[in-house]
């Protein structure tokens, strides 16, 4: 009889994957740079976070953004307007970022060194949890109009990060059906050290502690005072 042989594709790609995201983050780190990935479900807010972030973390702080979309320079556009050093990665219809994506767009930067440097990954509730992109920290956004029980239909988002955003919290007296208890109650069965922040980019809530907390985790992953080496980008010379 034919022998068959099976080729379990879906593994060799994870792990060679994540070989390549541990070599990435350990040249990060090796370069006093905090790499932080930020998921969630489109327009959950994570471009509004990321510019109101940035507003509140060290003002000398040099600060990169890689900006994931499938198609489109919108988000890239903002934060360039912001004077903060970006690039757009443009996927055509791939829903998650993996690390050859990332490689490729922070060589665009041209060997500029970031203190802070963000992935505001692909809006997706479900495929970018399995992908290791090389960052340090992990941090998912669940905006209050989308609904408490996505912490219920998507556990493996909820169990790989380090820290779930609650956002647009300015909404919660037009939405009464959202259970705050609940929600932190079953996000603390699904990852038992996740760290939780209730924030509103509408009015700044929450957003100096999630900045501390980003700040300090800078300190701990790079071995470092999280202070400043560079300016913003005004020019911006990492360009889209
Ligand atoms: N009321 C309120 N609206 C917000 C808040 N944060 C973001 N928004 C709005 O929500 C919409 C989507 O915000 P974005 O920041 O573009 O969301 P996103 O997750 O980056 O979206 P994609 O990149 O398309 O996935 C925009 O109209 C924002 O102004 C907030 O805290 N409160
Ligand atoms: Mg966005």
């Amino acid at each position: 009889m034919e022998e068959k042989r099976v080729i379990d594709i879906k593994q060799e790609i994870l792990s060679a994957n994540d070989i390549a995201a541990e070599a990435f983050r350990r040249k990060l780190t090796a370069q006093k740079t905090l790499f932080v990935d930020i998921m969630s479900s489109p327009g959950a807010g994570k471009t509004t976070l990321l510019l109101a972030l940035v507003r509140h973390l060290d003002h000398d702080a040099s600060i990169g953004v890689i900006e994931a979309d499938i198609a489109s320079y919108v988000d890239a556009q903002k934060i360039k307007e912001a004077g903060i050093a970006v690039v757009q990665l443009q996927t055509h219809g791939i829903c998650h970022v993996e690390m050859s994506m990332v490689s490729r767009g922070y060589r665009a930067f041209a060997g500029r060194r970031f203190d802070y440097l963000f992935l505001e990954n692909i809006g997706n509730l479900v495929c970018p949890a399995q992908f290791d992109t090389g960052a340090h920290v992990r941090i998912m956004l669940l905006s209050v109009p989308e609904g408490y029980d996505k912490v219920y239909k998507y556990p493996l988002m909820f169990s790989a990060v380090d820290a779930l955003v609650i956002t647009k919290t300015d909404y919660l007296a037009l939405n009464p059906d959202f259970d705050m208890d609940e929600l932190e109650k079953q996000a603390r069965i699904l990852n038992p050290t996740l760290e939780i922040f209730k924030t509103s980019a509408r009015t700044d809530k929450g957003i100096a502690e999630l900045a501390d907390w980003i700040a300090a985790k800078r300190n701990e992953s790079i071995g470092c005072d999280a202070s400043a080496t560079n300016e913003r980008d005004p020019d911006n010379k990492g360009g889209i």
